[in-house]
């Protein structure tokens, strides 16, 4: 009997002891050049993006925060549930007051149940656009079974993606404007318009501002831009040199002219050449913990030459994908596998804008060569290699992009609860003017003075009567679902987050809507959803015209935030918070004294 289970032991995967891991960051602002061109920028640790922070599954995560900014700031990480630290989320006016400037403040939550690619960014009003993020990834144990030998049966290579694993290489890819966000903001809402128009895309902080002829940029701008553009125009678009829309003619006054809209009209476009991310293949293979950092802008990537295997996305491994594109909404993120199996050349990694209103491109490189015979190379070494134009349109239809609604996890152990919802929460898409945005169907919106109002999470009475906090008396362990519909006239993608949960997508049409309240009325009339291999994510695009079904677990008491990525439409009222017990979240609290996170601002 002892000896059997001595056997038993040894057969079980060793288990690494969960730790302490300590970090501090120092934000402070800095003016910066990353795409040739001088702004203020708040940085971590004098990097944007910061440091990444890198733990093993299980590890406490404990985060001093050093505010030297010169605005107030908290600091929020993507994706990790904060299970039983609800006020560890980060989110002002919700979990904490913001950390003042000259303030410190420190975070403290646990990594237990989840791996993968995370990411901390500041969540108070849109500073995070400004600078204040970086990637955070949690190594899995090994106890997960890997779906590595379903793209090679080569022990050695096998032995070398499970080395790569521990240590993938970060490409974390962000837009960056010729504005702070606090301007940007403040035009908005003067000339009542979306900030459509980017200065670059950076890929690891590097990246150039690129001019184009402008009949260029048109001949790749595609069907789904030309339509778009007769919806809201009137008439095809007409592009200036940085790939940009002229809006004037949509908008009085004529804010083109006022400078915010379109760098490259209201002002000439002047290239620059600035250091490009380069990437050298010196093993068999290269593993991308792929980051959507950005602000406004989904993007899609393709590498010259070169397919991508898609082994994870977020939190979880998936069956994995061999694809030429990767869709990437604002927010999400990837692991990918890419064989490196030419003998020499320098092939570029493109990032292209999927976004409407701008076509803009930016390139890293992929180098077989040394550092030295590398350089700085020019855009298109191996033209004849390239799956994805400048507008981010593939290069021959047949080319496999990612399927995100094939993205099953590989652990079969993953399951969907069936049958109908203990509660149903009904969401509703809809862009009120080009600035102003809501999720309700009473279109309230989240104002965004709620961000220095006392926290949600420290509010007594009433809460529901707070405008856009739902309490619909969620139990622990209650099945909830999220059935948000996009409004189908001039819809656009949205790409939703939920604090402190991960979802399972059972349903995810982007062109038809669900026409019923809940979940068993549609199965009652026939509608069928997908519960076996369902996407289980936290970040998920709702599509233009149609709806998605989010089903997820009430295992974690808390006020937690449901909203739109987009830093615009978030700013805009697109955000509501969803209460879980909250009661139990309060109790906790106080058990735990953390009262001093709230302060009148
Ligand atoms: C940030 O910089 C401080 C001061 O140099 C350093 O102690 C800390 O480890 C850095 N943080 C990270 C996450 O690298
Ligand atoms: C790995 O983490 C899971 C939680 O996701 C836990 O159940 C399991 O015991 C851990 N395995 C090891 C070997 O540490
Ligand atoms: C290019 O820009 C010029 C000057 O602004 C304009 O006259 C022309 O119509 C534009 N062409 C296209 C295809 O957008
Ligand atoms: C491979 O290249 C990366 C940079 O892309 C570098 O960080 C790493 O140390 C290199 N590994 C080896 C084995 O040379
Ligand atoms: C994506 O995957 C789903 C589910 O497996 C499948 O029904 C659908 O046809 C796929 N879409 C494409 C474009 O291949
Ligand atoms: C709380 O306020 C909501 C919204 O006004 C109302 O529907 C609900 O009845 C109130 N609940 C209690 C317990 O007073
Ligand atoms: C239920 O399905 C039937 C047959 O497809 C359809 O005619 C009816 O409109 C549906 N009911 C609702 C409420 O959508
Ligand atoms: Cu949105």
């Amino acid at each position: 009997m002892f000896f059997a289970y001595l056997i038993l032991c040894l057969a079980l995967p060793i288990a690494v002891m969960a730790e302490l891991k300590e970090f501090s960051i120092y934000l402070a602002s800095s003016l910066i050049a990353p795409d040739g061109a001088y702004r203020e920028a708040f940085l971590v640790n004098g990097t944007d993006p910061g440091p990444p922070i890198i733990v093993d599954e299980g590890d406490t995560i404990k985060l001093l925060v050093i505010n030297n900014l010169p605005i107030p700031i908290t600091v929020h990480f993507h994706g990790v549930n904060q299970a039983g630290t609800p006020w560890y989320d980060g989110v002002s006016g919700i979990s904490q007051s913001p950390i003042r400037p000259a303030e410190s403040f420190t975070y403290e939550f646990t990594t237990e149940g989840q791996y993968g690619m995370f990411w901390y960014h500041a969540h108070h009003r849109t500073y995070y656009q400004d600078g204040v993020r970086g990637a955070v990834y949690i190594r899995p144990n090994s106890s997960h079974p890997r779906p590595y030998s379903e793209i090679t049966s080569d022990p050695d290579e096998l032995a070398e993606i499970m080395e790569l694993e521990q240590n993938p290489t970060f490409f974390v890819h962000n837009e960056w404007y010729k504005w702070s966000s606090e301007y940007i903001i403040d035009r908005q809402v003067q000339y009542n318009v979306d900030p459509t128009c980017t200065q670059s895309i950076l890929i690891n902080g590097k990246g150039r501002i690129v001019c184009n002829k402008n009949e260029t940029v048109f001949s790749v701008s595609g069907p789904i831009r030309q339509a778009a553009s007769m919806a809201l125009l009137g008439a095809p678009p007409v592009y200036d040199s940085m790939g940009c829309w002229n809006l004037a003619s949509a908008t009085t006054p004529n804010i083109d002219n006022a400078g915010v809209e379109s760098p490259g009209f209201s002002a000439e476009c002047v290239p620059t050449y600035t250091d490009r991310e380069i990437f050298y293949a010196n093993s068999t293979w290269k593993m991308f913990a792929i980051y959507n950092t950005g602000a406004e802008i989904t993007t899609s990537l393709a590498i010259d030459g070169h397919d991508m295997y898609v082994v994870a996305v977020e939190g979880q491994f998936i069956k994995p994908q061999k694809i030429k594109q990767l869709y990437m909404p604002l927010a999400t993120r990837f692991l990918v596998l890419v064989k490196t199996d030419k003998s020499s050349g320098i092939y570029a990694m493109r990032v292209a804008s999927q976004i409407a209103p701008q076509i803009i491109e930016s390139i890293a490189f992929l180098s077989y060569e040394t550092p030295e015979a590398t350089g700085q190379p020019e855009d298109h070494p191996n033209p004849e290699d390239v799956y994805q134009d400048l507008g981010g349109l593939l290069t021959n239809a047949t080319y496999a992009t990612f399927n995100t609604t094939a993205a099953t996890p590989y652990d079969t152990s993953i399951t969907v609860p069936t049958g109908p919802a203990d509660k149903t929460i009904n969401l509703f898409a809809q862009g009120l003017t080009l600035t102003t945005y809501t999720l309700l169907r009473n279109k309230q919106r989240m104002d965004p003075a709620m961000e220095y109002a006392w926290p949600v999470l420290f509010q007594t009475g009433n809460l529901s009567l707070i405008p856009t906090v739902l309490d619909l008396g969620i139990k622990q362990g209650d099945v909830v679902d999220i059935i948000l519909q996009n409004t189908p006239v001039a819809g656009i993608p949205h790409p939703m987050h939920f604090h402190g949960h991960s979802f399972h997508v059972i349903s995810d049409n982007p062109l038809e809507p669900l026409p019923y309240p809940t979940v068993a009325a549609a199965e009652a009339n026939g509608t069928v959803f997908n519960y076996a291999g369902a996407p289980f994510r936290d970040t998920y695009e709702l599509g233009p015209a149609g709806h998605v079904v989010l089903r997820y677990i009430a295992n974690n008491p808390g006020a937690w935030m449901f909203h739109c990525h987009i830093n615009a439409h978030q700013y805009g009222g697109m955000a509501v918070t969803i209460l879980e017990n909250v009661g139990l979240a309060q109790a906790a609290m106080k058990k735990a004294g953390v009262e001093y996170l709230m302060h009148a601002y």
